[in-house]
């Protein structure tokens, strides 16, 4: 049966930017496994209660509800032993949990000051209210204000990548020869960005932009052909 992905969306059904979601479609093109990629809005909390709580990604797969985008990883690989694993083995594990937060704290953090203003004018209408309120309150500060200084968001964010630049040039996926968890977790990162922003996060001499390029080619250039604006613009 086709796993169900309930999968945030912008005012265009097919604009999908949550950096989350992001990780988990790319993890399961990685199993090889179908999904249904369901349209869902910030304020669409009623079709997700089911999983008893209020944030995408959430999926089904057969009666099993799983949320949250580590843990629905986790259980891709518990489930479906016999496909191409995200991680292999407990040292891998805990590096690769490591890295989800390293990215959570200082790759997220960055992109969403460089994004936020575009971000918000991509929302559908019934979400606006509710993005502002809320992000408005965790920020302490207006949407405006928060982004106000974006070159030097930008300059940060770059700075922020640094210890990624080594890695990606002695191999070609963070996580080695081949693709894997690690590099899922920080791809969603720049999918989001370039969903809703014709911001251009990295030069084109940068080893981390060969790197996106390398991802996006996967599965048949799957990422590639998302909604959204072109990385070099
Ligand atoms: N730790 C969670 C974070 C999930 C999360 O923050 N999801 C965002 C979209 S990227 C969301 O659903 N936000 C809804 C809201 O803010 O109301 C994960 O990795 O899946």
């Amino acid at each position: 049966m086709t796993i169900k992905l309930w999968d945030l969306a912008g005012a265009e059904d097919d604009r999908r930017f949550s950096p989350n979601c992001w990780r988990v479609k790319m993890a399961l093109r990685h199993k090889g496994l179908e999904a249904e990629e369901i349209p869902w809005r910030f304020t669409e909390k009623d079709a997700i209660a089911f999983s008893g709580q209020k944030l995408v990604p959430v999926i089904v797969d057969g009666g099993r509800e799983v949320h949250d985008s580590w843990s629905i990883a986790a259980y891709l690989d518990e489930a479906y032993p016999d496909r191409p694993l995200l991680v292999s083995g407990d040292e891998a594990r805990t590096l690769s949990y490591f890295f989800k937060h390293w990215v959570e704290r200082s790759i997220h953090a960055g992109v969403v000051k460089v994004i936020i203003v575009d971000l918000f004018n991509q929302l559908h209408e019934k979400d606006r209210a509710y993005f502002r309120e809320s992000r408005e309150k965790r920020f302490g500060k207006t949407l405006e204000q928060f982004g106000a200084d974006r070159n030097g968001a930008l300059a940060a964010l770059r700075g922020a990548l640094e210890p990624l630049r080594p890695v990606l040039i002695e191999q070609p996926f963070v996580a080695g020869r081949a693709p894997g968890l690690a590099d899922y977790l920080l791809f969603g990162a720049f999918q989001w960005a370039r969903a809703v922003s014709p911001i251009r996060l990295l030069e084109p001499d940068d080893p981390v932009y060969a790197w996106r390029e390398r991802v996006m080619d996967l599965f048949g250039g799957y990422a590639r052909e998302a909604k959204g604006y072109p990385v070099w613009a």
